[in-house]
């Protein structure tokens, strides 16, 4: 058993890389594994506990075997990398194309890809779903949040989108709101200016701005972006961004800031999958006004929901719709939102 670990224990030494960060402020941070504190091992399940409820975040190495992580990345080169086909994507919710990097990552990250068709990218499906569902992971999820959890979204990145710093909770939470915990899986090491993610330590503890019908996602966006950037200009907030090898996992509080660094060395690509989960006794929120209960499916013993799962026929008419129309369709989701939050206004 490792003693207590400090903030002076866990402040990373030599092979620093320096680099500047999303609101342009130059710092270093570890090159590799090597060079970062070693974090937790996955059987240290009080310390994971105790360092993830002081900081906001926690590193747990070697989680994931690399067989899973290479089934999951090998069915994604082959089944979506060159599809032509709509998917749902993370930074816009909407059903887009893949787009592309320069050197031919795909840049617009994948929204649920337990989700995604079972026709077209079956095996990516599959292995992206196993992942999640993996009793090391379930197990993890159980340390951090002292109860099961059930996933109520994941993704799939390639290339770096260099994520904008944001709380998940402004987004998606559990009813009690801070008690979502959300995952990060490093599908293969991550170099440091391949677009590593990023955590502000302690961040958890500031309060920002709860949504309303002022600050709302489908009109006030940019206020809330603008919002984290000032607090973290502000306040001395430390920007982390640890070395995460292939197989580690980062935890992190629904109301952490984060995001991911910008790209310095763009012939990189920065796989990875993420997965947010509430406590299995409570229910879903959304934009911190809307409280539902989706299904979960049972995968292999762990709760998996699956948003616009496209087996459904009619997820899949929608999708359609959706990619034919987009500017009519978009438009419609957009006052949908505006309604529900002028009830809660
Ligand atoms: O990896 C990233 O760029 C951002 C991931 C993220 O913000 C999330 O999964 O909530
Ligand atoms: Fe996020």
């Amino acid at each position: 058993m490792r003693p207590d670990l400090s903030v002076a224990e866990m402040t990373p030494m030599a092979g620093q890389y320096p680099i500047k960060n999303n609101v342009g402020t130059n710092i270093t941070i570890p090159a590799t594994a090597s060079d970062d504190v070693p974090y937790f091992a996955p059987q240290e399940r009080d310390a994971i506990r105790r360092y993830y409820d002081e900081f906001g975040y926690v590193v747990i190495r070697g989680v994931i075997p690399a067989d899973a992580v290479d089934a999951t990345n090998g069915a994604f080169d082959r089944e979506v990398l060159r599809s032509p086909k709509f998917i749902y994507r993370q930074a816009t919710a909407e059903a887009e194309r893949n787009v592309y990097t320069d050197r031919g990552f795909m840049l617009n990250s994948i929204l649920n890809p337990q989700s995604v068709d079972p026709y077209a990218f079956r095996d990516f499906r599959t292995e992206s779903t196993r992942i999640f569902a993996r009793p090391e992971l379930q197990n993890a999820v159980k340390s951090v949040l002292g109860e099961a959890g059930k996933l109520v979204q994941g993704m799939y990145f390639h290339g770096n989108p260099a994520t904008w710093p944001h709380q998940d909770s402004y987004y998606l939470d559990s009813e009690t709101i801070g008690t979502m915990t959300a995952v990060w899986v490093a599908m293969e090491d991550i170099a440091p200016g391949a677009g590593r993610f990023f955590i502000y330590p302690k961040s958890q503890q500031i309060e920002l701005q709860k949504h309303n019908a002022a600050t709302n996602i489908a009109t006030k966006h940019s206020d809330y972006k603008k919002t984290v950037e000032d607090i973290i200009r502000t306040s001395n907030l430390e920007c982390r961004a640890p070395a995460l090898r292939k197989g580690d996992i980062l935890f992190w509080n629904a109301w952490t800031i984060h995001g991911s660094l910008p790209t310095t060395t763009p012939d990189l690509s920065r796989r990875s999958l993420t997965a947010h989960f509430i406590p299995a006794s409570q229910r879903f929120l959304q934009f911190q006004v809307n409280v539902k209960e989706p299904h979960f499916d049972h995968v292999d013993g762990a709760l998996i929901s699956r948003p616009k799962d496209q087996a459904k026929l009619l997820n899949r008419a929608v999708l359609f719709v959706e990619s034919r129309f987009p500017r009519l369709f978009n438009a419609a989701k957009r006052t949908a939102i505006r309604l529900l939050m002028a009830r809660h206004a």
